[in-house]
C-alpha cells in the first residue's frame, strides 16, 4: 500500500529526529531505546492516527507527536512481551530482541522508558497549533484506559495464565480484543479526539479498530504458524481451530471492520484498504 509506505517514512523520520541520541547520557538506555524503535516496524498504529486526521479533513501533522508516542508505547509492549519471563523470544522484527543484546535489566528499563517517553510525546501534541490541552488530556485518559488492567495489561495477564479448558473462540477473542485491539482503537481515537470528531464518528472508528484488531491478531497467529514460531504459553488460534477456519474468521472480521466505517462513504477507502492489508500481509 503506497499510502502506508509514505506515512511510514514520515513517522520513521519523526522518531529518528525526536528520540534522544545515543550520545546523550545515560547513553546505554538511549542506545537500547533507539535499537528497539528504529528497527523496521510496520508503524500500523501511528499510520492509523494519521489516517484518522486525514479522514476528518485535517493535515496529519496535527497528530504527529501523539502518533509517534503511540508507536513508542507499542514498542514498550513488544520489548516486555519478548522478555524471558514472558514470551522468551530471541528475535523481533528480524533482529535479536532487546534483552538478548542489552541484557534483561536494560530491556526492562528501556521498556519502562519507552512507556514514559510515549506519554511525553503525546503531551507534546499540545504544542501543535489548533490542538487544545483538553483534547490532549482526553487522549491521555483514553490511552491509560486502553493500557490498563481491563484492556492491554489485562489481556496479557490472561494470556500468561492460560489454561486449556478455555479453548473456545469467545475466550480467545476476548484476550485479543484486550491485548491487540485496545491499542489499535486508541490509535484511531487519538486522532479523533485531537481533532474534535463527533460521538458517532468516534463510535464508528472504535468498532473498526476492534474488528480490524481481531483480524490482525488472528493473521499474526497464522504467520507465526507458517514460520514455525511456537508460543510456549498457549496454543494459538489456528492451532486450536485450524488454518482454514482461522483464515475465514480473519476475513469475516475484516469485512465487519469495513462495514463499521461505511458511514464515512468514499472517504473511508484507505481504511478499507488497510483492513485488507491486515489480513493479506506477509509479515
Ligand atoms: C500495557 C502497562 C502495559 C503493559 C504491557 C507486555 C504487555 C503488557 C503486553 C503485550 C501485548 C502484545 C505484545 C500484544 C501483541 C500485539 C501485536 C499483534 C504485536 C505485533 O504488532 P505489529 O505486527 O508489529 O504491528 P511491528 O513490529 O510491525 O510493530
Amino acid at each position: 500500500m503506497p499510502y502506508m509506505q509514505e506515512k511510514k517514512k514520515i513517522i520513521d523520520q519523526y522518531l529518528e529526529e525526536n528520540l534522544p541520541l545515543e550520545s546523550q547520557n545515560p547513553s546505554s538506555i538511549h542506545r537500547s531505546i533507539r535499537y528497539s524503535v528504529l528497527s523496521g516496524g510496520k508503524r500500523v498504529r501511528p499510520i492509523l492516527t494519521m489516517m484518522t486526521a486525514e479522514l476528518l479533513g485535517q493535515p496529519y501533522q496535527k497528530v504527529l507527536p501523539a502518533a509517534a508516542g503511540i508507536e513508542l508505547i507499542h514498542t514498550f509492549s513488544l520489548v516486555h512481551d519478548d522478555l524471558p519471563c514472558m514470551d522468551n523470544d530471541d528475535y523481533r522484527r528480524g533482529k535479536l530482541t532487546s534483552h538478548k543484546v542489552f541484557g534483561e535489566a536494560m530491556a526492562i528499563l528501556s521498556g519502562d522508558a519507552l512507556l514514559v517517553m510515549g506519554l511525553d510525546f503525546i503531551c507534546r501534541n499540545t504544542e501543535i497549533e489548533g490542538v487544545t490541552r483538553e483534547s490532549v488530556f482526553s487522549v491521555l485518559q483514553n490511552i491509560l484506559e486502553m493500557l490498563g488492567t481491563r484492556r492491554m495489561l489485562g489481556g496479557q495477564i490472561e494470556d500468561i495464565s492460560w489454561h486449556h479448558q478455555k479453548e473456545n473462540p469467545d475466550y480467545i477473542e476476548d484476550i485479543y480484543l484486550k491485548k491487540t485491539s485496545a491499542l489499535i482503537c486508541a490509535s484511531l481515537k487519538t486522532g479523533a479526539l485531537l481533532l474534535n470528531a463527533s460521538g458517532e464518528q468516534i463510535e464508528a472508528l472504535e468498532k473498526y479498530g476492534e474488528k480490524v484488531g481481531l483480524a490482525f491478531q488472528i493473521t499474526d497467529d497464522l504467520l507465526d504458524l507458517q514460520q514455525d514460531k511456537k508460543d510456549d504459553r498457549r496454543p494459538t488460534y489456528p492451532e486450536i481451530f485450524g488454518i482454514e477456519k482461522s483464515k475465514k474468521v480473519a476475513f469475516q472480521y475484516c469485512s465487519q471492520a469495513k462495514e463499521s466505517i461505511s458511514s464515512f462513504g468514499n472517504k473511508a477507502q484507505l481504511f478499507y484498504e488497510l483492513a485488507d492489508f491486515m489480513v493479506n500481509r506477509e509479515k
